[in-house]
C-alpha cells in the first residue's frame, strides 16, 4: 500500500517532468505564444509564461536573452506543434535565424501523438533537422530527462546553436526517481598547445596583423583576454557585427566594424587573426560583413590575391577551409585558447607588452579621417532630421557603461555600426547573418531580461516598426521597460534613388509618409508614452524623457522624422 502511494507520489506528467528539469537548469521563465504542451505546466510547477503576441517573438526573445546571456544563461522558449503545427511553422524563420547566428537557446513544441505518428503531410522533424543543432521527439515519457540531458549538452558544448524538442501531449508519467536528471554543465576544449605557439609565432612575424574579432568571443567570456592579449602584442582589433562591443571602440587598438578604417587596415594587412568567428562569406554575397580582401579564395581572381595570410581560432573545425584557404588553425573554446595565446606570447615579448607606436598613430589618424566624414551629419541641424543627429544624441544621452543599443534591419544598422562607438561588452547588439526585420525589438527585449538594470534601447526604420508593432502590447502588460526609436523617413531609404545611386529596389521604396500615419499616436494609444520628434534639437530632450519612463519601470517609444541617409559600409571584393 505505502509503496503505491510512494510511486504515485513520484510519477510526474511528461510535461511536468519536462519542466521541472528546466528549473533545476536555473531557467525562470518561458516565452511563449499558445497553446502548447508545456503552457499549463509550466503554470503549475511555477515557471513563468512569458507570453508574446506572436510565435515568432516567442522564439526570438529566447534567442535575444541567450546571446545577451553568453548562453550561460539560455533562452527557453515553447510554440505550438504537432498535427496542427502553426507556432512551429510560422516561427520557423526566428529559428532559422538562430541557427544561423549560432545562438544556443531551446524550442519546446507539441510533437505529433505516437498514434499518427507517419501520416501529416508535413514533418516537424524533417523540417527542422537542418536548421536546429539537434531536435528530439521524446516518444516515450522516462525518456524526458535523458533528451533534456542531450539538448542541454549541444547547447552548451562546441559551436552553440538551438535546440528543437517534441513532446506529444498527454504523452503519460514517468517516475523521477528512476529517471533522474543532473543539471549540465557542459564542455570547451583547449587548443592543441603546438597550434598555438606556431600562430603566435606567425603573428609576431609579420609587420601588419589585425585582429578579426566574432561573437564567439563573447560566449567565451573571453572579452577581458582579448583585450589582454591584443595590448600584449598591439595588434589593432576589428570585430564583426555580431562581435561589436567584445573589444571597447574606444580602445587605442579598436578598427571599429565598419567604414574607412577597418577598410584600410583589411587591405593593407598582411596577416588576419581570426579568433570566435566563422569567416563565413561577406557583403559579396549579401553577408553583414567584410570579405576580406587579398587571401586565396576560389572566387578570387588569382592577380587579386595579395598573399595576405589567415589564422583562425575557432571552437568548430567545419568552419576551417569553409570558404577562406586558411594557413594555420587553433580549435578550442575562445577564452582556453586567448589564455594559451597569452602565456605564448609572453614568452616571445618577456611579458612586456610590445611596443608599435607607428601602429598606433595610424590607427589614431584613420579614426580621425572617419570622424571628420560623419562629423557634419552627426550635428546637423537639418530638417527632416539626420539619421546621424539621431545616432549621435543618442550616444551623447545614453549611459553607454550601463546600456544595450540594437538595431533593425536597414540603414539603422548600418549607421549605428558606423559611428556608435560601444564601451562594455553587449553595449552593442549587432545581429543577422540572416538578418530579419523585426529582431531588433527581440534582441532588446532579450537584453532587458538579460540586464534588467541597463538601459535597453532597439532603433528601427519603417519597415522593421511594422514587424514591431504587433508586439508592443506585452511592452506594457509584462512592464518591459525599454526604449524604441522609430527613424521615419516614409520610406526605405536605400531601396530609393537619389544622390547615392539608383537605389536597389526603385519600384518599392514609399511606404505612407510621416504627414499621413502617425506612428507616435499609434503606440501612444497601445498605452506606452510615446513621442514624435521633428525638430532635431528635441531629439535628446525626448531620449531623455523616454529613458526616465524606463526608469520608471515602463516602455517607450520617440518616434524620429528623418530624412534619407543610406549607407552600405562593407568592402564588397
Ligand atoms: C523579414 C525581412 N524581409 C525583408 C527584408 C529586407 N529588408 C532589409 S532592410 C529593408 C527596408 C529598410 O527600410 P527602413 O527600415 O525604412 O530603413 P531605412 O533604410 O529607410 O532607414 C528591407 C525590406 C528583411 N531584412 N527582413
Ligand atoms: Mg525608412
Amino acid at each position: 500500500m505505502y509503496s503505491v502511494l510512494l510511486n504515485r507520489f513520484l510519477n510526474v506528467k511528461a510535461e511536468n517532468g519536462l519542466v521541472r528539469i528546466l528549473k533545476k537548469e536555473g531557467i525562470e521563465w518561458v516565452s511563449t505564444y499558445p497553446s502548447t504542451v508545456i503552457n499549463n505546466a509550466c503554470g503549475e510547477e511555477g515557471i513563468k509564461n512569458l507570453m508574446m503576441r506572436t510565435d515568432r517573438y516567442a522564439i526570438a526573445v529566447a534567442d535575444g536573452f541567450s546571446r545577451c546571456s553568453d548562453g550561460r544563461r539560455i533562452g527557453v522558449c515553447s510554440v505550438q506543434g504537432g498535427m496542427n503545427a502553426v507556432g512551429a511553422y510560422l516561427g520557423y524563420g526566428a529559428l532559422v535565424q538562430a541557427f544561423e547566428d549560432s545562438t544556443p537557446m531551446l524550442c519546446v513544441t507539441d510533437g505529433i501523438s505516437p498514434a499518427i505518428a507517419g501520416t501529416t503531410r508535413s514533418d516537424l522533424t524533417q523540417m527542422f533537422s537542418s536548421v536546429t543543432k539537434w531536435t528530439g521527439y521524446v516518444n516515450k515519457p522516462e525518456r524526458v530527462p535523458e533528451f533534456m540531458g542531450r539538448a542541454f549538452t549541444y547547447m552548451r558544448s562546441g559551436r552553440p546553436g538551438p535546440v528543437l524538442i517534441q513532446l506529444p501531449q498527454k504523452l503519460g508519467e514517468f517516475d523521477e526517481e528512476q529517471f533522474q536528471y543532473e543539471p549540465i554543465k557542459g564542455w570547451r576544449q583547449e587548443g592543441d598547445p603546438r597550434d598555438v605557439e606556431m600562430a603566435v609565432r606567425a603573428l609576431l612575424a609579420v609587420r601588419k596583423p589585425v585582429i578579426y574579432a566574432g561573437q564567439g568571443v563573447f560566449y567565451a567570456d573571453a572579452c577581458s583576454e582579448l583585450a589582454l592579449f591584443a595590448e600584449l602584442v598591439q595588434v589593432p582589433v576589428m570585430t564583426t557585427l555580431k562581435g561589436k562591443s567584445a573589444f571597447p571602440e574606444d580602445h587605442p587598438l579598436s578598427l571599429g566594424v565598419t567604414g574607412g578604417t577597418v577598410e584600410k587596415f583589411l587591405q593593407s594587412s598582411d596577416l588576419i587573426f581570426a579568433i570566435g568567428c566563422s569567416l563565413s562569406p561577406g557583403r559579396r554575397y549579401g553577408g553583414f560583413k567584410h570579405q576580406i580582401p587579398g587571401t586565396m579564395r576560389s572566387d578570387l581572381s588569382p592577380e587579386l590575391r595579395s598573399g595576405k595570410k589567415i589564422i583562425q581560432c575557432t571552437n568548430d573545425p567545419m568552419d576551417i577551409n569553409r570558404y577562406y584557404h586558411i594557413d594555420h588553425a587553433v580549435v578550442g573554446d575562445a577564452k582556453h585558447v586567448l589564455g594559451q595565446l597569452i602565456a605564448e606570447a609572453n614568452k616571445h615579448t618577456s611579458s612586456q607588452a610590445r611596443v608599435r607606436k607607428e601602429v598606433l598613430m595610424k590607427i589614431e589618424t584613420a579614426r580621425e579621417a572617419d570622424r571628420q566624414k560623419y562629423l557634419q551629419m552627426m550635428t546637423s541641424d537639418e530638417k527632416p532630421i539626420n539619421p546621424y543627429r539621431v545616432c549621435r544624441d543618442l550616444m551623447d544621452t545614453i549611459d553607454r557603461r550601463n546600456s544595450c543599443v540594437t538595431h533593425e534591419s536597414g540603414s539603422p544598422r548600418e549607421q549605428l555600426a558606423m559611428v556608435y562607438k560601444s564601451l562594455v561588452p553587449h553595449g552593442f547588439i549587432g545581429w543577422g547573418t540572416i538578418s530579419p526585420l523585426g529582431f531588433g525589438l527581440a534582441a532588446a527585449i532579450g537584453a532587458k531580461l538579460a540586464f534588467p538594470n541597463r538601459q535597453v534601447v532597439n532603433v528601427t526604420g519603417d519597415a522593421g516598426i511594422s514587424f514591431e508593432l504587433g508586439d508592443f502590447e506585452p511592452l506594457v502588460r509584462e512592464k518591459i521597460a525599454i526604449t524604441t526609436v522609430h527613424i521615419n523617413n516614409s520610406g526605405f531609404s536605400g531601396y530609393a534613388p537619389g544622390p547615392w545611386g539608383p537605389g536597389v529596389s526603385p519600384y518599392t521604396a514609399r511606404v505612407s509618409p510621416s504627414t499621413v500615419q502617425n506612428y507616435a499616436k499609434m503606440v501612444e494609444a497601445m498605452g506606452m508614452q510615446a513621442e514624435r520628434v521633428e525638430v532635431p534639437d528635441e531629439v535628446s530632450p525626448a531620449l531623455k524623457r523616454a529613458l526616465q519612463k524606463n526608469s520608471a519601470g515602463h516602455p517607450a517609444f520617440v518616434e524620429v522624422i528623418c530624412g534619407d541617409q543610406p549607407l552600405r559600409g562593407w568592402l564588397v571584393q
